[in-house]
């Protein structure tokens, strides 16, 4: 029995349990993959995998072999290749061979078809460039998907939300799920999409804003890993209609630094994550990591305004900062900083949703953070207290009953908190040197496509 006053020991403190003994498990057993080759020089390996590209040299057949670790070139004597994209499996033996790409060939005894394709792929799946034929490449990207560039972008995003996951648990967050279907917006009343649910008007989620900062009452940390849906009505090249949002918020915390330190320490972990097991994939799409022991520098937004002026003779429109001049402070945090971040501080109250921090002199402690030139997360302290929010909600002319059970909330102890969101495809195409951000979603949404 615990006594009176005794703290009760905390469930993370606990001792972890003994691991229980899971039985090995080889997927792929009797199968050599293509990364693996180098091992097995000289002796005889058993490929699986899908015909990347084929072609006939008088008599001897040329077939480059896809698994999921790469691509090799085996010849062949005698048969003719299937199609491309056929699935197959090849006996052979390895051999160095300076002039094949990766400096490996498999001479092939045999070739079993395992999936025949029945018509030869839409586009030439060697030949992908992103630079050309975007509709194209998109209209079939349930094929083009396959081509080794963008296979390389969805494993590096991978890693990077990888990277997100491993950091946040490694320090006390709990990974939430909340609902993609709410009854109001927590970003403002345009670009929602409208749904019918049972009869009532409802949404898609913009963001799972409301219900994390709710759930800081129930968890102090929480990050979550889901699409949400934003009705754009301008199509640009870093716009889609559904991103996966990497979204986080804690308690306790001091001020708006706190959230940046977090910020900054998250990305720099995810980065990292993604040299250590992405060399291949960065080397093979030409992209290269930020310094990551340079820190992030942190401007005031008027400030950022007023550089931009001075400095490049820009003048930024609206209340934020445009994509001009997001452009100009990136390129300054490069030259005086040599970072390719910046964080861009204290946004106005008309720049920022409710529930940011207002401190009372028109600014709010809203931060959005911009790497290469282009905004990849928002967030900041928020309001914690019920009067605050009320407060802010009139002022946007918004109804408080849309938002009643997120306002009880702050009826209840709610701590200061803050947080951020990251675009996990902004943030992977801008890594990546990605032009349209399309390109860095295995199936992007827009405003012209639905398919595939
Ligand atoms: P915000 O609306 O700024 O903030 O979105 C956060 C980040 O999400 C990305 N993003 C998009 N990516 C692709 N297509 C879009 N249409 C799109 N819109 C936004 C950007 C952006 O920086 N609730 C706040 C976050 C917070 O304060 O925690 C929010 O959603 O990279």
């Amino acid at each position: 029995m615990t006594q009176h006053g005794t703290p009760q020991p905390h469930a993370s403190a606990a001792p972890p349990a003994r691991p229980v003994d899971v039985a090995p498990l080889d997927l792929d057993e009797g199968r050599t993959l293509v990364a693996d080759l180098h091992e097995h020089l000289d002796g005889r390996v058993c490929l699986r995998g899908w015909v990347h590209h084929r072609r006939d040299l008088g008599g001897l057949a040329f077939l480059d072999l896809r698994d999921r670790t790469g691509v090799v070139q085996c010849v062949l004597e005698g048969t003719e290749p299937p199609l491309q994209e056929s699935c197959v499996e090849v006996d052979g033996v390895a051999l160095a061979h300076p002039k094949a790409p990766g400096g490996i060939e498999v001479r092939v005894s045999e070739l079993r078809v395992i999936t025949r394709a029945c018509a030869a792929p839409p586009v030439e799946m060697a030949k992908i460039d992103h630079l050309t034929n975007a509709d194209t490449l998109l209209a079939y990207r349930h094929v083009t998907v396959r081509s080794p560039r963008d296979r390389a972008v969805l494993k590096v995003q991978a890693e990077l939300v990888a990277g997100f996951r491993a950091f946040l648990d490694g320090h006390g967050f709990t990974e939430i799920s909340t609902p993609k279907i709410v009854a109001a917006g927590a970003e403002g009343g345009a670009h929602q999409f409208e749904l019918d649910y049972y009869g009532q008007r409802a949404y898609l989620a913009q963001s799972p804003q409301l219900y994390k900062q709710i759930l800081v009452g129930a968890l102090e940390r929480v990050y979550e890993v889901a699409p949400v849906y934003r009705a754009e009505p301008s199509h640009t090249v870093r716009h889609l209609a559904e991103y996966l949002s990497l979204d986080v918020e804690f308690g306790f915390l001091r001020d708006d630094g706190d959230v940046m330190d977090l910020q900054e320490a998250v990305l720099k972990a995810m980065l990292a994550r993604v040299g250590e097991r992405c060399a291949g994939e960065l080397r093979s799409l030409g992209a290269r990591l930020p310094p990551l022991d340079v820190a992030f520098p942190r401007i005031p937004l008027l400030e950022a305004r007023e550089l931009v002026r001075e400095r490049y003779g820009h003048t930024s429109g609206g209340k934020d900062l445009d994509p001009e001049a997001e452009r100009l402070i990136g390129r300054w945090a490069l030259a005086e900083h040599g970072s390719d971040f910046v964080f861009v501080t204290r946004y106005p109250e008309a720049a920022r949703p409710f529930y940011a921090y207002a401190t009372g002199d028109g600014l709010t402690r809203g931060l959005d953070l911009i790497f290469r030139g282009t905004e990849i997360t928002s967030g900041g302290q928020r309001a914690h207290e019920y009067d605050m929010l009320l407060r802010a909600l009139e002022q946007r002319g918004l109804d408080p009953a849309g938002f009643e059970s997120y306002l009880q909330v702050f009826r209840h102890g709610m701590p200061p908190h803050g947080g951020f969101a990251i675009g996990a495809e902004r943030l992977t195409a801008l890594l990546l040197d990605i032009a349209n951000v399309r390109f860095a979603r295995a199936f992007p949404r827009d405003g012209q496509r639905l398919q595939p």
